[in-house]
């Protein structure tokens, strides 16, 4: 008796300290395996005598079941032990993006942005930006286009239904032009700034797309005149375009908010088949610019005996296109991620 307590004992720590399935196992084996430790009283029962046996074979099966539910008590523990260390190591969150990660690219719009920004950066213009959502004042009437004031007709606007709260139609901006006029109510000059972002036009064919962008520039300081004007825009050209004696030729022009005003070309070789920027005799417009109107200084707050300025405007799209040869304008917002993965940087 004192033999199968032994037995008892020994099995049972064995069983409760195995570290996992396999020595578990192990132990099963030696116990009630063909030559196990417990299968082995039983094969000593033939030997008893008949009226001993049924007692004696009792007492085996207590031990035997002792056994077995102790077998299955620690499985159970081991397996779910296995199973929180499995599901630990293999989490997954899902969240994550798959991997590898996909290489992204930055649109040439924002390139273009980002380029422009650092060459005007250099010469001390802060970045300011505004709502696409503005009002009739801010982008119209504020920047010398008054009511019934034909430029209105050019611009194509797109109206929102809604009015704005003192009873002002609502309309997507036609030009980044509001945000100067906003950045100027704001703050005292001097300014050097720029403004850049979409811009909505109800115009849609192989050269419009109802979204695009522009870039605008304003200064306003004392003294500020259109030779500072033209030597800004002349060393931006040339910097944007990475070409250091590029022909720039002022032509004047008309806008509501400039007096005097000017359309900026640069010179270019076109031929039938390709654009060459730099070279030859043709003229490629770029951009439009011109003096600040006395009245949208006064509309924004600033006293035209005091003070005057120079602005800027400019497409982003047709900048992108010239300077990395893109082709078609309407391939910019098609979300092709060929053409992303091609022109994107
Ligand atoms: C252009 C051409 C000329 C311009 C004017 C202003 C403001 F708000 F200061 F009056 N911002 N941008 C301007 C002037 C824009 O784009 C072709």
């Amino acid at each position: 008796m004192t033999d199968l307590h032994t037995l008892q004992t020994t099995l049972l720590s064995a069983i409760n300290t195995a570290n996992d399935l396999t020595a578990l196992d192990a132990v099963r084996v030696e116990a009630l395996g063909k030559k196990g430790s417990v299968t082995a009283l039983f094969n000593t029962l033939g030997s008893l005598p008949a009226e001993d046996r049924k007692a004696q074979g009792a007492v085996f099966n207590t031990l035997k079941e002792a056994i077995t539910t102790a077998l299955n008590t620690r499985k159970e523990t081991l397996e779910a032990a296995a199973l929180t260390a499995q599901l630990a190591a293999e989490a997954v969150d899902v969240s994550l993006p798959p991997l590898p990660l996909p290489k992204g690219t930055l649109h040439p719009i924002t390139r273009v942005m980002e380029e422009v920004t650092a060459i005007f950066a250099r010469q001390g213009f802060t970045v300011e930006v505004g709502p696409d959502i503005e009002d009739d004042f801010h982008n119209f009437t504020a920047l010398n286009i008054p009511p019934e004031h034909p430029a209105r007709q050019m611009h194509d606007t797109f109206y929102l239904e809604a009015t704005s709260e003192n009873g002002a139609s609502q309309l997507l901006r036609t030009h980044t032009s509001p945000v100067q006029i906003r950045t100027l109510k704001e703050k005292q000059p001097p300014l050097r700034m720029l403004a850049m972002g979409r811009t909505f036009r109800c115009d849609s064919d192989m050269t419009h797309t109802p979204m695009f962008h522009q870039i605008e520039g304003l200064v306003i300081e004392e003294g500020v005149h259109f030779g500072h004007l033209k030597g800004t825009i002349e060393n931006f050209l040339a910097e944007f375009f990475e070409i250091d004696d590029l022909k720039v030729r002022f032509r004047p022009s008309f806008f509501p908010f400039t007096e005097p005003s000017a359309e900026v070309d640069i010179g270019c070789k076109k031929s039938k088949e390709s654009l060459q920027i730099g070279i030859g005799d043709d003229w490629l417009e770029i951009l439009g610019c011109g003096m600040v109107h006395p009245n949208v200084l006064k509309a924004a707050g600033v006293d035209p005996a005091t003070h005057q300025g120079f602005a800027f405007g400019m497409g982003v799209e047709r900048l992108a296109m010239l300077k990395y040869g893109i082709p078609d304008l309407r391939a910019f917002f098609a979300s092709d991620l060929r053409w992303l993965r091609h022109y994107g940087f």
